[in-house]
Formats: structure tokens, C-alpha cells, sequence
């Protein structure tokens, strides 16, 4: 039966099971647009930027272990897109990108914000997939989710000519492509368990993939438990996915993420194997390419991750890999535990006693502000189990690493590779895909007014999270590299900010707002955020920036103007 391109895209897209598409509209698709809300089959959730647009697809993406998917205008839309997709295609997030075009008869003449997609986004997208006919729409749709979905996850984008859409095509729609899982081999799962039996002080590092992989089949929460108590193995959740493992769990051996505190990582360093199981492996997970090292590691490596061209790519595994890590973790299951496997009981207990004590909540006062470590303490009392913690980029975040102690049934969002501006945009879609459960984002200052705005589109959908913002006037970070790197010279410079009254900020949209100035209003203050639950919520919180971060203090006695 003959049908429009539009029409044809839209039961496309419903044949992917897709129920929520994030955009900023633009005049290139409107074609598209008024199809899909007279067919009303999926949600349209209407964002105030781009890269919000972004960063919600990319969190949906993970929450469902299906592309997320947003829409973009053309040229100055996608380029605001960018960092999301820039983010998707480092953390390995899988994500659709529709992007409006120029009609196809004017592309290359630079017609109004023409752009040549293919070479813009080469190195930040899976494939650019541009739609010339009519016949390919429903094709390019299945292949984008395919491709952004299948091996390493990341993100696609498609290109759709404005004179498109309602143009006819002929057809049913693609159906999707079965969703294909690779197991170990034999012979490689029995030297994996050969070479784990014979460990002496083994080190388990979990990652995105393992998550992925438990989207789909809860129960491998349960098996990674069992996995490490028959194995008796350290098991240590990388970088921004911290809630793969009950950080009170025995056998949690540690925290794999940026900058691990030295006693941990030269503990971490007297393994004698490390298995990633569902970790790509990245810069910020291997402590700079420094463990393991790059690209011979120091110790044994085996490498599980679900796509042959990784494992390799970098570093040079002893044994690799490329299938499901839960199917291989499974398959070290049914093999069988060694019965001297609790030789190693010394060696988890020890990993797990530093990862207890770093945990403490404990910290120093300051007198330029509250020390945010209060703060977070405070909120991790109120974090229900099944809560969703999203975060942007910035040093204020090392504290939530530090003082909170993730559960398996809680869910953590962040652009793992450090994108500032991830945070708001990635609670709205935990909010949508979560209803009734507690969300909290936290954001600093300089992240608060990149994207923080998305806090409109919270209120328009009826989200209702708790924003932290750490006010500590200053892109913190930024100002704590330079003060390692150049201590002489005067802190903050360059890195200053003069910020808004962020509490009276919030009430202008419609949020309920308060400022925590000094440590004693904390404990009521986060009470009383917690117990707001129709509205978003915003918590102003006037924070030291003596206190770089969780771990580190800037040390000059004369310290701000
Ligand atoms: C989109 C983007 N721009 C710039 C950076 C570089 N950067 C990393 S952290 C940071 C400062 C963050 O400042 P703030 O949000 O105030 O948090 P703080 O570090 O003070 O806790 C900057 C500018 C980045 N990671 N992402």
C-alpha cells in the first residue's frame, strides 16, 4: 500500500518500540512532526536545547538498553546536539539521531544551514545514514537501530531531507533486527576459569555492558552477587556506574573511577589478574593508562567485552573475549567454584576494609562555605532503594562518589566521559521512564546554567526531581588543575563565576526553591526537599571552594578576596 515517507517512518519507529522521542522542533521536519502527533502513538517530549534533547535520548537509551532517540533541526540544531552525541559515542550509549535536512535538490549548495553530515559527525557517530529515496526510510530506520544497538553501543544519525516526507513510498515497515548476544567459547571460558582458579589476588572490574545486560534480565544483579561469593573475587564498578554492586557487600573490593585515593589503587596494584567483565576500558577507569598499562598491561588481562574490534584496540589481553560478559560470567558459574577458592578471603577483606573506611562519613570544616560532603551525607540518608542518582560533570560530583554507597536497585546517570550538562536533562528522562520513584540531580554551578534549564521541560511533563546545585563560584575543577599545575598562581583566577540567585532562579519556572548557607540548616534543609514531591525541587547550596573536592583541599592560608 502506498503511504507517505512520514507515515512510513512513524510506524517504523513504533515497529522499534519506540514510545518517546525528545526534540527542539525545527522547520526541516515538520513533515515528520505532524504525523507523529496526529498518529499520537509516541510521546513528543518538546526540550529547550539540544543538547538536553541530547542527553535525555542517550539516558533513555541506557535505561532501556534500547536507542533513545531525539530530533534535531538542521545545521545549528545538530551542532548544539553534538555533545550528547559526542557523549553517546564515548560511554558507548546507544542512540538515534534524526536530524532535519535541506531539500535534497539544494544539498551541497550551502542552502540555508546546509551541512554535510557524514563528514561532521564522522568521529562522533556509529554511522550517518542519509535518507536520498523514498523506499529507504523504513530500511534506514531499522538499520540505525541495529547499528546504533549491536557490538559496542553508540550513537546513529539519520539524515532526512525536508521534501521527504510527503513523498510516497511503497511497503510494509522493516521489522526490527533480532537482538543477537554472543557467548564465550568453550575452550576460552576453561582458561578463564583455570587462570581465575589459580589467582592469588584476583580483581574483578564490572562495567556498562554488565548493566546493559541486566536491563534486559534482572537476575544478573543477582548472579554477579553469586558469581563473587562462590568465587570468592573483589568485584569493583567502574567509573559512573557505581551501582552494579552493593557498595556494602563484602566483596566489594572498590570503586574503579577517576583518581582512585592512593592506599586503594596501591592495594588494587598487588593483583595478580584483572578480569573487566563488561568494561571497554577507558582513560578514566585504567587511571590513565596506567592499570592497567597501556598497551602492554603489567598484569594478566582478560578482556570481556561484546564487540572482537575492542578487545585489543588498545591494550593487549591475555585473553580475549568478545560475547555477552553476563553469559560469561554465568558460564564461570556452572563451571564450578575452585574448592580452595577462599585462599583469596584475605585479599577481598582487605580491599573491601579500605573501600569501608574511605567511605566514612567523615570530613574537615570550612569556613568559606558548607563543606558539600555534609550535604551529600545528608542526602544519602533520604535515597530511597530504588532511587535514580544523575549527575553532571564537575568536581562536586567526587563527593557523591565518596560518601554515597550505591544498592544494585538504584540507578546512576552520568555522561561518563565527563560532559558538563548532562545532569538535568538525564533526571527528566529517569523521571519519565520512572514514575513514582525519587530522582536527584546534582549539578554545580557552572553545569547548573548550561542545562539546568531543562528544568522547564521537567515541569511541562510533570517530573518533578531534586536539584542539588553546589555554588562554590567557580568552575572548580578547572580552578583545581590550575592551582596543581600552577600553584603560584592566584587561585580562581580564570575560573571565577558571578552566579544568579539560583533559589529565586527555580521559583521563576515554578519549582519550590532553598538556599542552605552554612552546615547547621543542611540537615533540615534536605529534609524538607525530600518531603516536596508534586513539583521539582531545588536546593541552593553555598559551598567552600577551599574544599576542592572530596578528597582534595586548596592549602594556602590566604585563600579568597
Ligand atoms: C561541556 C563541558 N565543558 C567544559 C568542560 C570542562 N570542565 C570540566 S569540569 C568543569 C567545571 C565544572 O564546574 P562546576 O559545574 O561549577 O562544578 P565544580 O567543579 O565547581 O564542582 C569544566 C569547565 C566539560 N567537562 N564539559
Amino acid at each position: 500500500m502506498s503511504k507517505t515517507v512520514a507515515r512510513q517512518m512513524a510506524e517504523s519507529l513504533e515497529a522499534h518500540d519506540i514510545d518517546r522521542i525528545f526534540c527542539v522542533p525545527g522547520e526541516s521536519y515538520v513533515g515528520l512532526t505532524s504525523v507523529l502527533i496526529e498518529r499520537n502513538s509516541l510521546q513528543l517530549i518538546v526540550c529547550r536545547h539540544e543538547a538536553g534533547a541530547g542527553f535525555m535520548a542517550a539516558a533513555d537509551g541506557r535505561l532501556r538498553d534500547r536507542a533513545g532517540v531525539c530530533m534535531v533541526s538542521r545545521g545549528p540544531g545538530l551542532a548544539n546536539g553534538m555533545v550528547a552525541l559526542h557523549s553517546a559515542h564515548h560511554d558507548a550509549t546507544p542512540m538515534v539521531m534524526l536530524i532535519g535536512h535541506v531539500e535534497r535538490r539544494d544539498v551541497g549548495r550551502q542552502a540555508l544551514q546546509d551541512q554535510n553530515y557524514s563528514v561532521l559527525l564522522s568521529d562522533i557517530t556509529k554511522q550517518v545514514i542519509e535518507i536520498i529515496d523514498p523506499d529507504q526510510a523504513t530500511e534506514a530506520i531499522a538499520r540505525a537501530f541495529h547499528t546504533a544497538e549491536s557490538g559496542t553501543p553508540g550513537p546513529v544519525a539519520v539524515v532526512l531531507p525536508e521534501d521527504i516526507f510527503d513523498q510516497q513510498t511503497d511497503g510494509e515497515p522493516d521489522q526490527p533486527r533480532a537482538r543477537v548476544a554472543a557467548a564465550p567459547r568453550g575452550q576460552d571460558l576453561d582458561r578463564l576459569a583455570d587462570m581465575l582458579a589459580a589467582a592469588e589476588r584476583p580483581l574483578i572490574l564490572v562495567g556498562g555492558a554488565l548493566l546493559a545486560d541486566a536491563v534486559h534480565d534482572e537476575s544478573v544483579f543477582a548472579d554477579l552477587v553469586r558469581f563473587s561469593e562462590k568465587w570468592v573475587v573483589p568485584i569493583c564498578p567502574t567509573h559512573r556506574r557505581p551501582q552494579l554492586f552493593d557498595a556494602t557487600h563484602p566483596n566489594y573490593g572498590g570503586y574503579m573511577g577517576i583518581r582512585v585515593p592512593p592506599a586503594h589503587i596501591a592495594e588494587m596494584k598487588r593483583a595478580d589478574l584483572m578480569i573487566a567483565l563488561g568494561e571497554r576500558l577507558t582513560d578514566p577507569v585504567s587511571q590513565s593508562y596506567s592499570f592497567p598499562t597501556a598497551p602492554e598491561p603489567q598484569l594478566p588481562l582478560v578482556h570481556v567485552w561484546p564487540d572482537a574490534y575492542e578487545v585489543g584496540r588498545v591494550w593487549r589481553p591475555e585473553l580475549g573475549i568478545p560475547a555477552s560478559p553476563a553469559e560469561v560470567m554465568r558460564g564461570l558459574l556452572r563451571c564450578g567454584a575452585p574448592a580452595e577458592a577462599d585462599k583469596r578471603r584475605g585479599w577481598v577483606d582487605g580491599l573491601h576494609e579500605i573501600h569501608r573506611s574511605l567511605l566514612a562519613k567523615e570530613w574537615e570544616p570550612t569556613d568559606d562555605g558548607v563543606n558539600f560532603a555534609a550535604v551529600v551525607c545528608e542526602v544519602d540518608k533520604h535515597l530511597a532503594p530504588d532511587a535514580t542518582v544523575t549527575t553532571d560533570a564537575g568536581n562536586f560530583a567526587s563527593f557523591i562518589h565518596r560518601y554515597i554507597g550505591f544498592g544494585q536497585k538504584q540507578m546512576f546517570l552520568a555522561s561518563v566521559v565527563g560532559a558538563m550538562g548532562s545532569g538535568m536533562p538525564m533526571a527528566v528522562a529517569a523521571g519519565l521512564r520512572r514514575p513514582g520513584t525519587q530522582v536527584v540531580v546534582f549539578v554545580g554551578d557552572g553545569g547548573a546554567l548550561m542545562t539546568g534549564n531543562e528544568i522547564a521541560t521537567a515541569l511541562q511533563y510533570g517530573v518533578n526531581p531534586i536539584m542539588i546545585i553546589s555554588d562554590n563560584s567557580m568552575y572548580g575543577t578547572i580552578g583545581m588543575h590550575s592551582y596543581m599545575r600552577y600553584p603560584e598562581r592566584p587561585f580562581m583566577d580564570g575560573t571565577r563565576l558571578t552566579n544568579p540567585d539560583f533559589a529565586a532562579w527555580a521559583r521563576s519556572f515554578g519549582a519550590e526553591a532553598i538556599t542552605i548557607r552554612e552546615e547547621s540548616d543542611v540537615a533540615d534543609g534536605i529534609s524538607r526537599a525530600f518531603a516536596v514531591k508534586t513539583r521539582p525541587m531545588v536546593v541552593h547550596c553555598l559551598t567552600s571552594a577551599v574544599q576542592m573536592s572530596a578528597w582534595r583541599r586548596y592549602e594556602a592560608s590566604e585563600v579568597l578576596p
